[in-house]
């Protein structure tokens, strides 16, 4: 058998083992498909460090960045199965019973597939080492060119399968249930944004975030397809009256409407990981209130659907959660927690944001964990007091006379100063926007005339409780990173 055929025979089987795993995946449940297995397992298990370097170097890219380079380890696993099999199809089947077993051992390691799920990689297994042996005799059988028929016909149907099951596993129609709910109004709307409230012609973010500019923050590969009549949200632990919601039973409770200003753990000293939406739901306090929590209980454990979870401080839930269905006037978006998601100002979202929720447990922190606790985080992280330069951009090139924007942040706090400095000397204090509230972000801005030549600003804000951010540069993990940001220019 030629170098190429025997490589080719490998990749060929397992594209087809791989494809009919992810059309058996859309029928029992895509997280079974043994590709996004593996992938989100591979997320899981990464250590912290990997997942910091993956996210800082390749942003919102890295699962694009994961999914590449899991097909071109698999590729290159495959190929070189096939050149170890040119006389006899023993090591390529053991490869092939290898890969698969991954695959079974990444289901059964999903928190969010059922038994069935297993379904999948079996027939992976079993699909592989067919097309495996299958390719093989035929190539053997016939070494010139003679097999051809066989070989497409196993790209064609891999091909096929793989799309019908993409297709199949993306069939639950989000859209039409977000359209069908329309427009979300609260009783109690949010007091409108003052027009100074932002500095956005000078450089600052607006001060609401659109849904679609909104950063995003999601464990899983696949974003979770649920629509709002089959979502239901269980209430229950530590309660004398533990039920069921319905995404009807919220929508026609009093609904909330607050401006608030998530923040992610992860974010470095100047990132982008950070936004605000006037947000719709019911507070969780009315929630907990008739399901009677027990004495003890000092953690809320909530779960998606996607098995990601997050343990939040009870009495702060209590007092400042909600259970959100809305975003800036809108249902959630999909990529935001469709149909339902928590928020609670002043906590990071990793303690707090779950999206797709489906499960509010009242417990202790002694009993459970949420996902990033064990990954190095800490379980219990107050934001920090943070401020961020957004203009000028760094290395631009500006006028003389120039503005310097930017945003600052200490939910729930509230921001009280912003001061920056220019190559070193003293401190001068900014203009704020208006103080929104203490739940969100303030911006900022201050007119500067340079010298030619180049220039590093500086920023520190300083929140209500007269704490001014810590200039010492700290790493993210494991509650959050301080330092100054700063940024040089050129004045021309
Ligand atoms: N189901 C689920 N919820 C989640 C997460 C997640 O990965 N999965 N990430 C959390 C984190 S770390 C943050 S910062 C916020 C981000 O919310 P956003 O993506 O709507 O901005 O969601 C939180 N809720
Ligand atoms: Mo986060």
């Amino acid at each position: 058998m030629k170098p190429v055929t025997a490589a080719l025979v490998g990749v060929l089987a397992v594209a087809a083992a791989l494809a009919a795993g992810h059309l058996v995946g859309a029928v029992v449940g895509l997280s079974a498909s043994p590709f996004l297995a593996v992938g989100n397992t591979a997320i899981d298990l990464t250590p912290s460090w990997l997942k910091d370097f993956a996210v800082t170097t390749f942003g919102t890219y890295d699962k694009v960045v994961l999914l590449t380079g899991m097909a071109v380890v698999i590729i290159a696993a495959a190929a070189a199965a096939g050149l170890a099999s040119r006389r006899t199809p023993t090591p390529g089947t053991i490869v092939a019973i290898a890969l698969g077993l991954l695959g079974v051992a990444a289901v059964l390691a999903r928190p969010d597939v059922g038994q069935l799920g297993v379904l999948a990689p079996v027939t992976s297994v079993f699909v592989g080492v067919w097309a495996f042996r299958w390719l093989h005799r035929k190539a053997t059988e016939e070494p010139e060119a003679g097999n051809r028929r066989e070989f497409l016909a196993i790209a064609g149907a891999a091909a096929v399968a793989g799309a019908a099951g993409h297709l199949f596993g993306n069939r639950v129609d989000v859209q039409s249930s977000r359209e069908a709910i329309g427009e979300i109004k609260a009783k109690t709307p949010a007091k409108p944004i003052p027009v100074n409230a932002d500095f956005a012609k000078d450089g600052s973010p607006t001060f609401i975030t659109s849904n679609r500019d909104f950063y995003r923050i999601d464990t899983a590969l696949t974003v979770p397809r649920i629509r709002a009549e089959e979502w239901s949200l269980r209430v229950h632990g530590m309660v004398d009256n533990p039920f069921v919601l319905r995404f009807d039973d919220i929508r026609k409770r009093d609904l909330v409407e607050e401006t608030v200003t998530l923040t992610c753990v992860s974010n470095e000293v100047g990132g982008p990981y950070i936004s605000t939406a006037n947000f719709i739901g019911v507070p969780i306090r009315d929630v907990l209130t008739e399901a009677r929590v027990k004495a003890g209980a000092d953690q809320l454990f909530s779960t998606s659907q996607d098995g990601f979870t997050a343990g939040s401080p009870l009495d702060y839930v209590l007092e400042r959660g909600m259970i959100a269905i809305g975003m800036n006037g809108e249902a959630l978006p999909q990529e935001h927690g469709f149909p339902a998601r928590l928020v609670v100002p002043g906590l990071y979202g990793y303690v707090s944001a779950t999206k797709w929720v489906t499960d509010l447990n009242v417990t202790t922190f002694a009993k459970e964990q949420g996902y990033w606790i064990p990954r190095g985080w800490a379980a219990k992280a107050p934001i920090k007091t943070m401020s961020r330069i957004d203009r000028p951009r760094g290395l631009a090139r500006t006028p003389s006379k120039t503005v310097v924007a930017g945003t600052a942040w200490a939910q729930p706090k509230g921001v009280a100063k912003v001061e920056i400095r220019v190559d070193g000397g003293p401190w001068q204090e900014t203009e704020l926007g208006a103080d929104v509230s203490d739940s969100t972000w303030r911006m900022w801005r201050k007119e500067l005339d340079l010298p030619k030549g180049s220039h590093t600003v500086e920023c520190r804000a300083t929140d209500k409780s007269g704490f001014t951010q810590d200039q010492a540069r700290v790493a993210p993990v494991p509650d959050g990173a301080t330092g100054w940001h700063s940024i040089s220019f050129t004045v021309e």
